[in-house]
């Protein structure tokens, strides 16, 4: 991408999208364009249309998305479903219509089968049933990856969708009822701290294994697939057998227990753990082959504990700014 490429990074606000636009500035993209929910709302097709008529984005990165942890997906199916088909689908059809020369579609790793061999491998989607608990949002995100397939094929565009395992970062959601894990134990053992609890609550049995990454990794990783050449990244996109899917992770995995325990020393919390087993686990393992990643030349830069670290320093910051633009006050009922 030219420096001065126009570039459409959808869902600016959110933890991927603020990574990303972070991620082009350092590098000293001068286009960068960006719309809040409130100026632009993807699932309003019309208002979609007229965007990309009036600012022709040459690129685009679409990590505009209803997103959650394991609590918000299990009880808000409907709008996982039902926005993120939505957003997607006005996105990916308006960069068509209007010339877009790459597309970047961001996933998750929850679109791969429950019961899938490990480490997983891109060509697994499909082969077997879904997690019940993100069915809905995972079904949404495999739409979008068939999407942009199904218009490569037929239209000649060049769209790859992009497959992150769990993402923690700045900016996190830090609410306990829609959070994901990370930013749900940050909190949880700060306050504990500070109220010199002695013990704090996790959900399900601390067993499941999760692979973590560092946003601003994975924001490098998204421009360095949309600045691949053109043999490397028409090799990923036009394929009629393989779907224009990779995915970004670390390629290792540890225990919701381990993990707590790495966040309470990070924290500087010492009571004791308690795992409330009435909530789900969610499934058991999804860590993520990134193979694929590494044969292009692309690695993560940020180990967990470091990621961890920074992530609880930014935690801290926004508290006590009381910043309202932070996803930190959105609270969900
Ligand atoms: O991060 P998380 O909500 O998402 O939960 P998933 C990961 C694991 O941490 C689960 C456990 O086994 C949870 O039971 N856990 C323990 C907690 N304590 C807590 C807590 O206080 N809060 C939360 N949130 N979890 C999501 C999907 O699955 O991952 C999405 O629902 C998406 O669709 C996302 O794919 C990346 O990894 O289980």
């Amino acid at each position: 991408m030219k420096k001065n490429a126009r570039i459409y990074v959808a869902g600016h606000t959110g933890l991927v999208g603020s990574a990303i636009v972070r991620a082009l500035k350092k590098l000293s993209y001068q286009t960068i364009l960006t719309r809040s929910h409130q100026e632009l709302e993807l699932t309003d097709q019309v208002a979609v249309a007229q965007f990309f008529e009036s600012h022709k984005p040459e690129y685009v990165v679409l990590a505009a998305a209803k997103v959650g942890g394991i609590y918000a997906n299990s009880h808000y199916p409907a709008d996982f479903i039902a926005q993120n088909l939505n957003i997607q689908s006005n996105v990916i059809h308006q960069a068509k219509i209007h010339g877009v020369k790459r597309l970047l579609f961001l996933g998750s790793s929850c679109i791969y089968p429950r019961e899938c061999s490990q480490p997983i491998k891109e060509e697994y989607l499909l082969s077997g049933s879904l997690e019940p608990t993100n069915r809905p949002y995972a079904l949404a995100k495999i739409a979008g990856i068939e999407m942009c397939w199904a218009y490569n094929r037929q239209y000649g565009t060049q769209y790859l969708a992009a497959m992150p395992t769990n993402l923690y970062g700045p900016g996190d959601n830090y609410d306990l009822k829609s959070s994901h894990v990370i930013p749900a134990l940050i909190r949880k053992m700060h306050e504990a701290k500070i109220a010199n609890k002695e013990e704090v609550e996790i959900w399900g049995t601390g067993t499941p294994r999760r692979e973590f990454l560092y946003s601003d990794d994975l924001a490098e990783a998204c421009i360095f697939l949309l600045n691949l050449d053109e043999s490397k990244y028409s090799a990923l996109v036009s394929s009629e057998t393989q779907a224009p899917l990779v995915n970004v992770g670390c390629g290792e995995d540890i225990t919701i227990a381990e993990l707590a325990n790495v966040i309470a020393s990070v924290v500087g919390f010492e009571g004791k753990i308690n795992y409330n087993t009435a909530m789900p686990d969610g499934t058991p393992r999804k860590l993520l082959c990134v193979e694929k990643m590494q044969m292009l030349g692309w690695q993560r830069k940020t180990n967990l504990v470091d990621g961890l670290k920074i992530a609880y320093q930014e935690y801290m910051q926004y508290k006590q700014e009381k910043k309202t633009d932070c996803n930190i006050l959105n609270e969900i009922s």
